[in-house]
């Protein structure tokens, strides 16, 4: 890098002539500091002249226009788009008439099965390849409906099939699904049973220590607290289940600060769902890291004034984000009153859409999209000119687990997908979220308006450049983005899916939001002090994403090529040489697929059967771009069985249409026997040529600091990986873009700029567009 371009530097000042550029390549070798000749004066323009003349040379006057996507059809029916009403028409009706269901309309009653939702069941690959790739017809729509099962007396979650669809009163049936689970059967216990009975009870407990609960803390508004417990609930083997409780302040009546005022009191729990609270345990109250077995032994030491009092965590500035003067504080940087640059898309929108089917192209690429209450977003038959790359890159679920000596923190594993992250889809804001010149759309699946935002980007670097002798090349780095932002209670996520003209694929993660967070007195251990008596806590983000990839076929190996140091000889040498070298391994079987990031190793995924000219495999390389990790540790006591998913960077099965998801959103209502669990999908099975499943994670180590209040940052807080072709194509494809440049003949003072036909953007932009009437956002529809 720095013999090249110090070489021609060189060779430009001393010898302009082409013929005798080769010598300058000898030359240049020794050209090796920064010293060397000085460079000669040349006559340059100012840069604010220069700007003005570009300035007049390239408006002519007419407005840009603000062209939408074009429309297109899309080729095939977008099979993974959500039920629509025509689909579900005479559902429920016809749900109530089986009798074997024994469904009551509504509540119902606490012995009375009934409905609890529906949403598509995805069709199984095996069939949706025979019509988007054959001449199959659209496979049959199914519902996977699920039931509250109580009128044995045991509540239970029942997931059933039903279809096809539209229901017909000969064709369509119902049945247990029990074949996409580990578990073998939908039926989980309802976890929850118990709740409104454990409440009672929890308040006979809080009671009892109201006269001080009341004094505790006297400089905070009195009894304005509430308390929160453990996620998921505590589950011991034999079928107990608990949960610790820490009191929070709650004075400011702002959700906001709901996770930033801890009071450092605690109270423990211990129930089953077939006994009655006489066999209820308490488990304790905690203050000041002193455990009290009962309420009356609490009582007995604050009346004793043994009892070290802590003070409240207290609302305030600080932990507000959501006001004018809260928000942006401190003097006004210099010209910081001025607009900051602005991005623009000159021809408008260059991508196509068939908005209805949700199916998108740009630039060669092309795919579907469809949505799930529980994972958002998910991607479908991602081609590149035709060619099938992946045929499934989904979100699955989104762990973020804490740590700490207090009870509550240590024993919250928040799943977001679980809790709905696709129904917390936020509407974007223009000029923020997305460029102002981005496509939104609404997803009705979600119930979301303007959730999803569309936009090519011009990065801020090229993607490739190179400096001849005596030419200049340079490619623009312009890529398509598919973004949303979904906030969950605390944080927001920020999804970008993002296709490259290289014909790469990037995906990756954000988080902001408020954090959660500690009594600060003896947790230096996990995590550090951030504001009077608050400690941030350390805790992992790991998000698990599916991607089924089918590079020229369904038949796929993976193999994992390192840099390994070696000591080489070879016939040209006596000795042996310090050196390194490839090793290459296959991933054969599941017995040996779970793998982790390592800097020296690269992994790919080929397809043996289609070599490239040159004999090597086409394929995809697949490397972490942002830092991303998996979760800390193997084994976590508030997850068991449902750590799996997260404790590997990467992880690959064979593609089955029994193991299509690698969690469930009813999973924690038993972590000893969830519906999936991840680690049975490995059971020994062939990899070598089969149909792949990578299943990869990207997360963060979260430890909060001072500069996460009011907020985390997305620029501290990311994580991303990267699908780039490898020997896929005989060279590198973004040379088909137009956007790029030759300049020729550099040196001679009227240098020539070839390009290859791409319209100047020579349109007057009207940038009142760049400042969009955003009183119109109401933050989507899912209020
Ligand atoms: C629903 O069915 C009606 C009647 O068959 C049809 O006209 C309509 O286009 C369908 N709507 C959708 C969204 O498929
Ligand atoms: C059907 O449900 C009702 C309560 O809604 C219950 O009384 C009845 O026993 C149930 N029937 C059967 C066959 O389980
Ligand atoms: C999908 O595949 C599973 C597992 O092979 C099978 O049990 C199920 O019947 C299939 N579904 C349909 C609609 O064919
Ligand atoms: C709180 O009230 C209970 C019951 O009225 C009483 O036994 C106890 O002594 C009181 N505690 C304090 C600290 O005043
Ligand atoms: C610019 O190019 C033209 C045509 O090639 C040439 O005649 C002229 O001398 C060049 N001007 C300078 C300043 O090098
Ligand atoms: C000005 O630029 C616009 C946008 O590129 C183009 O449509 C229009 O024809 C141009 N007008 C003139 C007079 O060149
Ligand atoms: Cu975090």
């Amino acid at each position: 890098m720095a013999r090249h371009s110090l070489g021609s530097a060189f060779c430009a000042i001393t010898l302009q002539l082409l013929l005798l550029s080769s010598l300058c390549w000898a030359d240049s070798r020794i050209q090796r500091s920064r010293g060397g000749p000085p460079r000669p004066q040349r006559d340059l323009p100012s840069l604010s002249k220069h700007y003005s003349n570009y300035r007049k040379r390239a408006v002519n006057g007419s407005a840009c226009v603000e062209a939408p996507p074009v429309k297109i059809t899309a080729p095939k029916q977008n099979v993974w788009r959500q039920l629509t009403n025509n689909d579900t028409k005479g559902l429920l009706p016809w749900l109530y008439r089986q009798e074997d269901l024994n469904l009551t309309r509504g509540y119902g009653g606490r012995h009375s099965n009934t409905y609890w939702d529906h949403e598509l069941m995805l069709p199984n690959k095996t069939d949706v390849l025979a019509y988007i790739d054959g001449d199959g017809g659209e496979p049959a729509r199914y519902a996977k409906v699920t039931v509250n099962m109580k009128s044995t007396g045991e509540s239970t979650f029942d997931d059933i099939l039903v279809g096809p669809l539209p229901v017909d009163r000969t064709t369509t049936t119902w049945q247990a699904l029990g074949y996409p689970y580990t578990r073998k059967t939908g039926s989980i216990r309802d976890i929850w049973a118990k709740d409104s009975q454990v409440y009672d009870w929890i308040s006979k407990h809080t009671n009892a220590v109201k006269n001080i609960t009341t004094n505790l803390w006297p400089d905070m508004k009195r009894n304005n607290y509430y308390w929160i417990g453990s996620e998921p609930y505590l589950q011991s083997p034999d079928g107990k289940i608990g949960s610790w409780y820490a009191y929070w302040n709650s004075e400011s009546g702002d959700f906001d600060t709901g996770t930033l005022l801890p009071l450092n009191l605690y109270f423990g729990v211990e129930w089953s769902l077939d006994t009655d609270p006489s066999d209820w345990r308490f488990l304790g109250w905690l203050y000041d890291d002193v455990l009290y077995p009962t309420s009356e032994a609490f009582q007995a030491a604050y009346r004793k004034g043994d009892i070290r009092i802590h003070p409240a965590n207290l609302k305030g500035e600080w932990a507000e984000s959501g006001h004018l003067a809260q928000l942006r504080q401190g003097e006004v940087l210099p010209l910081d009153t001025k607009p900051p640059p602005q991005a623009v898309a000159p021809a408008g929108a260059r991508f196509s859409i068939d908005e209805e089917a949700k199916y998108v192209e740009w630039m060669g690429f092309s795919f579907y999209l469809g949505f799930t209450s529980n994972r958002g977003m998910a991607f479908y038959d991602i081609r590149r000119k035709g060619q099938r790359i992946l045929y499934e890159l989904s979100f699955q679920e989104a762990l973020a687990h804490y740590a700490g000596t207090d009870p509550a923190q240590s024993t919250t594993s928040y799943l977001d997908a679980a809790y709905s992250l696709g129904g917390s889809m936020v509407e974007l804001v223009p000029g923020y979220d997305c460029p102002t010149y981005a496509t939104f759309i609404d997803v009705p699946d979600l119930n979301s308006k303007n959730g999803i935002c569309f936009f090519e980007f011009n990065g801020d670097c090229p993607m490739a450049r190179h400096s001849g002798f005596v030419y200049t090349t340079s490619t623009k780095n312009v890529y398509f983005v598919v973004r949303a932002v979904y906030t969950v209670g605390n944080y927001d996520y920020m999804f970008s899916y993002e296709f490259y003209l290289d014909g790469s694929i990037q995906v990756s993660v954000r988080a902001s939001g408020v954090i959660r967070t500690q009594y600060a007195a003896g947790n230096e251990e996990y995590g550090y002090r951030i504001h009077d008596a608050l400690s941030g806590s350390m805790h992992d983000h790991t998000l698990n994403f599916k991607a089924d990839f089918d590079i020229l076929g369904t038949a796929n190996t993976v193999e994992s090529t390192s840099f390994v140091p070696a000591a080489e000889k070879y016939v040209w040498s006596d000795i042996p040489r310090n050196t390194f070298k490839l090793r290459r391994e296959i991933v054969e079987t599941e017995d040996s697929s779970r793998l982790n990031w390592d800097r020296a190793t690269q992994y790919r995924i080929f397809n043996s059967d289609e070599p490239n000219k040159y004999g090597e495999y086409r394929g995809y390389r697949i490397l972490p771009t942002d830092g991303t990790t998996h979760f800390s540790s193997d084994v976590s006591s508030n997850l068991a069985n449902l750590v799996y998913p997260f404790t590997y960077d990467l992880a690959i099965t064979k593609q089955k249409d029994t193991e299509p998801q690698s969690t469930h959103p009813h999973n924690s209502y038993d972590i000893w026997e969830p519906l999936v669990n991840f680690d049975n999908f490995f059971d020994g099975e062939d990899l070598v040529q089969e149909d792949l499943v990578v299943w990869f994670n990207l997360g963060m180590h979260h430890l909060p600091h001072t500069g996460d209040l009011p907020n985390t940052l997305f620029t501290n807080a990311h994580a991303g990986i990267q699908f780039s072709p490898l020997n896929y194509y005989d060279r590198d494809v973004s040379t088909e873009t137009l956007s790029q440049i030759l300049i020729k003949d550099k040196y001679k003072g009227n240098s020539s700029v070839r390009n290859f036909g791409q319209q100047e953007p020579v349109c007057a932009v009207d940038l009142s567009r760049e400042a969009p009437d955003l009183s119109h956002y109401d933050g989507g529809y899912f209020y």
